[in-house]
């Protein structure tokens, strides 16, 4: 089934400390067309993002801002995301770093993609790899995570742990039955899985990802130790919902 391209939609960037790129990015959101609603989740950065956000706030009523009292991971924030643009009517909702390591101007073109499909995933590997000013250890340590992922999960897509997605509104409220249990940026993976468990169609737009300039990375040993161990009790988990529903194609 194909639909037009989605009349309400709303982009979703979780930050964290991020005030100097949102202070260019959020403009640029808000400058694309189809007119996007655009939700900041800020953990309540001591940076002074939240004074920010209020006061684009205060002039432009696109801009949505959703700050939490204390910083509870990139998985738990753009869930909170979510949650909102569901609330505000939103047919399909997009999420991207606020570093610039995805190009807002690329967003269109996820949307565009959801006319046949559930999810689209912008991917730095399907075709090539297209990554610009990453150490080459860095790619590795990407591509590893990747090649992890599919194998534990059998996810087909090249890009797995891509952050800049497009989703359809029906793929959300999927996700709103699930219990997402990823906290840091294993929640891209284990909703990807989810989504595609439950039937959804997952398709791949090729992008381009440039490594941050501004700020610095959340990285953390926590979040990398998540990132391992989650796909495994997922598919342990999934092992036991099989049983009950149709495994996944
Ligand atoms: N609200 C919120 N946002 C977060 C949290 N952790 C990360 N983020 C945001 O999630 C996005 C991705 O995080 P990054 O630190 O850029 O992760 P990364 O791209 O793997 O690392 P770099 O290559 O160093 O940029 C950024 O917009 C962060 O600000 C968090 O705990 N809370
Ligand atoms: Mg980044």
């Amino acid at each position: 089934m194909t639909m037009q391209a989605p009349e309400k939609q709303v982009v979703v960037v979780a930050a964290y400390n991020e005030a100097a790129n949102l202070e260019r990015l959020v403009p640029a959101l808000l400058g694309l067309p189809g007119a996007p609603t655009v939700v900041i989740v800020d953990d309540n950065s001591p940076d002074g993002t939240p004074a920010l956000l209020e006061r684009f706030a205060a002039t432009e009523p696109r801009l949505v801002p959703l700050v939490r009292p204390a910083k509870e991971g990139y998985g738990t924030a753009v869930l909170a995301g979510f949650r909102r643009a569901l609330e505000l009517g939103a047919d399909a909702v997009a999420t991207l770093d606020a570093d610039f390591s995805h190009d807002p101007a690329d967003v269109p073109r996820l949307f565009a993609a959801l006319t046949d499909a559930d999810v689209a995933v912008g991917s730095r590997y399907i075709g090539g790899i297209r990554i610009i000013n990453w150490h080459i250890s860095r790619l590795f340590l990407s591509l590893f995570a990747n090649r992890y992922v599919k194998t534990i999960l059998g996810l087909r897509l090249e890009d797995a742990t891509s952050g800049f997605r497009a989703y359809r509104r029906a793929a959300l409220e999927v996700l709103e039955e699930e219990t997402i249990r990823s906290q840091g940026y294993s929640f891209l993976v284990e909703v990807l899985y989810r989504l595609h468990r439950r039937g959804l169609r997952l398709t791949e737009v090729p992008i381009i990802y440039s490594e941050r300039r501004e700020g610095q990375s959340k990285m953390s040993r926590k979040v990398i130790l998540e990132a391992m161990v989650r796909p495994w009790l997922l598919r342990l988990g999934g092992l036991r919902v099989g049983r009950r529903a149709a495994p996944p194609r």
